[in-house]
């Protein structure tokens, strides 16, 4: 199918040059579009929504926004004013699709087609959810899980447990999680979870729900589908269930984001951008001859904390003729990227080196 000329309403104020749409709801960064800062402007992020977007009513009085806090010692329904006084915290960290790199699965694994541009570094600002926890006397006994409710309406006559997008995460993710308001300096927009949203820097992007209405200390997982047996990690051709590996923490990952195509001969910088999950980054390898030899490439910019990504560059001197540009990132853990993707039914986590390359004709 033809991509639409123009965006969604709910995304109309995005960069339309800077995006491949896939669909109302999905759209990512082109790869020469994802540029050379920490920070990935906001009107150049990804957007993937399992459901219609809400009414633009819902961002008319932010701070009057509730959330809904329970298994903790003291329940409470609080306004996102309420949350502002507790505390404030500003994290930069990834956000990825689990399904970014499913292009790239030869399986043909169902859903959007990403390939590398579902993911993007964002600076969010908040209140840390630990603090609210404290504030309402401690997590209650035995809970295992942090459950976070979506707050769009349900279209009608979809069985909620079919649709509702509840997402629940290890406890161990309380030590990072926020409930942010803001994202790069300015008030969450609507399309990625304004006024509200559950941030879990580390975690996939279905984990960070938007627009959340409840935060719940929970002993079990949520039995809803996307859950239970969607973002699961399975062989091809079986069927989703709560046994299978979840998608929570992001593995390490890089992808070279310039050139792409086309070179001239002498002196190129080889830019792109590694990512190290929940673990911080110790290394970037490039290859110009699809992974025969390696050469450090150099950390560009700031580093915002192990949950942001680094920007990379690497100087090389080429000659006319054809190249494999490839990428391999190490954290400081020693996990690297595999040079191959690890099959599974729904393409999600794929970080292998050799599929995130790109050939480039140098004349
Ligand atoms: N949330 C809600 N509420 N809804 C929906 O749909 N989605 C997910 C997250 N959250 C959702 C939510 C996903 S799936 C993702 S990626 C993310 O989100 C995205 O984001 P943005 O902002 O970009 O749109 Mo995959 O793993």
């Amino acid at each position: 199918a033809e991509e639409p000329k123009t965006l969604p309403d709910y995304a109309a104020w995005k960069e339309r040059n800077a995006l491949i749409v896939h669909s109302t709801n999905t759209m990512e960064t082109r790869r020469d579009a994802i540029g050379q800062g920490v920070v990935t402007p906001s009107d150049r992020l990804f957007v993937r929504n399992n459901l219609p977007t809400p009414p633009e009513s819902i961002v008319a009085d932010r701070d009057a926004w509730e959330v809904r806090i329970e298994g903790v010692k003291n329940p409470k329904t609080m306004t996102i004013g309420e949350l502002k006084d507790i505390g404030v915290t500003t994290t930069a960290s990834v956000l990825q699709c689990s399904g970014n790199g499913r292009a790239f699965f030869p399986h043909g694994a169902g859903g959007t087609q990403w390939s590398v541009g579902a993911a993007g570094c964002v600076m969010w600002t908040g209140v840390p959810l630990k603090d609210v926890v404290a504030a309402l006397g401690g997590m209650a006994d035995g809970m295992e899980y942090i459950t976070s409710t979506g707050g769009e309406e349900l279209p009608d006559g979809l069985d909620p447990k079919q649709v509702t997008v509840e997402r629940s995460v290890p406890t161990r993710a309380l030590e990072n999680a926020l409930l942010a308001w803001e994202m790069n300096d300015e008030p969450l927009p609507l399309t990625h979870g304004g006024p509200l949203r559950m941030v879990v820097p580390g975690f996939y992007g279905v984990n960070n729900v938007k627009y959340v209405k409840q935060v719940a200390f929970t002993e079990n997982q949520t039995d809803v589908k996307i859950q239970a047996s969607s973002y699961r990690i399975r062989d091809v051709g079986e069927k989703g269930s709560p046994d299978q590996p979840s998608m929570w923490e992001m593995n390490v990952k890089s992808w070279v984001t310039s050139p792409l195509e086309t070179g001239t001969s002498g002196r190129n910088m080889i830019y792109g951008v590694a990512l190290g999950g929940t673990v911080p980054l110790d290394k970037v390898e490039v290859s110009i001859d699809g992974g025969k030899s390696w050469k450090a490439a150099r950390f560009l910019g700031p580093d915002l904390g192990p949950f942001a990504w680094r920007p990379f560059v690497m100087a090389t001197d080429l000659s006319p003729g054809e190249y494999r540009i490839v990428s391999k990132a190490t954290d400081v853990e020693g996990n690297s990227q595999p040079e191959g993707r690890i099959d599974n039914e729904r393409g999600y986590g794929h970080n292998g080196w050799s599929d995130h390359g790109v050939t480039v004709a140098v004349s």
